[in-house]
């Protein structure tokens, strides 16, 4: 199941389509959605509100415009969202917020758990005092990305959202790979969506369709939302073709993110029997594994990653002795070992990398 016959665990963002997905693509009735005349468009957004237990959704390109248009949707210029030092709308998203939206991010550390502290988050709060930004948004991410695939829990989403609102703010949610947040928890994603004021979800990463992503919120603000996606050049005509492939993930991709978990522990377990890496197994809860090379190791994480490629596992270097590993639809059981073993050789069989493989780096 290899993909370009690499054992490619640098991101669930480079599953290729399904063959069921290119049928439906093939096949998809589509009209102009900037006229809202696209019906498998319409269906997709239907369906993702549905789920989510909103209102409405919004087709976008990606899960970077869906934050951005979020956000702009939220705030005026000048106002300000309180969000983690980790979180990919404020490290990954190329400082849209500030460069498109004017708004400043007031950061906050994230917690192991992806969560952000309440009581720092309640005493971030601005004031209102003519001096000051205003606060308008809590921006959160589930599963949180860089804090290991992390993910926040029903409880935990209900009292941020409990906070948010006491103080009239709105709770966003950069839910990416919300799906994996709830087949982890075994709960309805509803109970993970439903609590916040707008959700952005990913169709186009552990759910293996080629793009897209759903912006889901309350009616009204969808409509206005809708405005600041075409501002972003975001309205697309016949994108039923994209749609048609997301319809198929939220049929058939959802469930499966569990086996992805499964490798990712196989994958875990695997790494952490290598004298010289170390793995934080608690902090493996869905598909992603990071892991350190001890200082004593005479190569860092990039030399790492360019051996491991050499001999057919790719991986990301996300600095200077740190790396992620993340498994989905293309990753079987045996590959996920398959890499351990290949990792585990690299590192006791040290040399250096034969050929240049392009791994990139975050
Ligand atoms: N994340 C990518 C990289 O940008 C780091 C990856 O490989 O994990 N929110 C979260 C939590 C994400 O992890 C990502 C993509 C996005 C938003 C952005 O999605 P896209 O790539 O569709 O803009």
């Amino acid at each position: 199941m290899a993909l370009n016959g690499f054992i490619d665990l640098r991101s669930d963002t480079l599953t290729i389509p399904t063959p069921a997905m290119r049928e439906a693509m093939a096949a998809a009735e589509v009209g102009d959605d900037v006229f809202g005349e696209d019906p498998t468009v319409n269906l997709l957004e239907e369906m993702a509100a549905e789920r989510m237990g909103h209102e409405a959704a919004l087709l976008v390109c990606s899960g970077t415009m869906g934050n951005l248009v979020a956000l702009l949707t939220h705030c005026e210029r000048g106002d300000e969202v309180i969000v983690g030092d980790w979180a990919h709308v404020y490290v990954y998203e190329a400082g849209g917020l500030a460069a498109v939206g004017g708004i400043l991010p007031h950061v906050l550390p994230n917690q192991p758990d992806g969560t952000l502290d309440l009581d720092e988050v309640a005493a971030a709060i601005r004031p209102n005092n003519v001096h000051y930004p205003v606060t308008r948004v809590v921006a959160l991410e589930n599963t949180h990305n860089r804090m290991g695939g992390a993910y926040l829990t029903p409880e935990y989403t209900s009292k941020a959202a409990e906070l948010a609102h006491a103080y009239g703010l709105k709770l966003h949610i950069d839910g990416a790979r919300i799906f994996n947040a709830a087949v982890a928890q075994g709960v309805d994603v509803k109970a993970l969506a439903q609590p916040a004021d707008s959700v952005t979800f990913c169709l186009s990463k552990g759910l293996s369709a080629p793009v897209g992503s759903l912006l889901c919120g309350p009616r009204q603000f969808i409509e206005k939302a809708r405005r600041r996606r075409k501002l972003l050049g975001g309205g697309l005509r016949q994108a039923g073709v994209i749609a048609a492939a997301g319809i198929v993930a939220l049929e058939q991709m959802v469930d499966r993110l569990r086996e992805d978990h499964a490798n990712a522990q196989v994958l875990a377990q695997g790494i952490a029997r290598v004298e010289g890496l170390h793995v934080n197994l608690a902090q493996v809860r869905t598909n992603m594994v990071y892991f350190d090379l001890d200082p004593l190791l005479p190569f860092d994480a990039a030399a790492l990653c360019r051996r491991a490629a050499a001999e057919g596992v790719k991986m990301l270097p996300v600095g200077p002795r740190r790396i992620r590993a993340v498994t989905h639809c293309y990753v079987s059981r045996d590959e996920a070992e398959t890499a351990a073993q290949v990792i585990a050789h690299a590192v006791q069989d040290w040399r250096e990398p034969a050929g240049q493989v392009n791994v990139h780096a975050y």
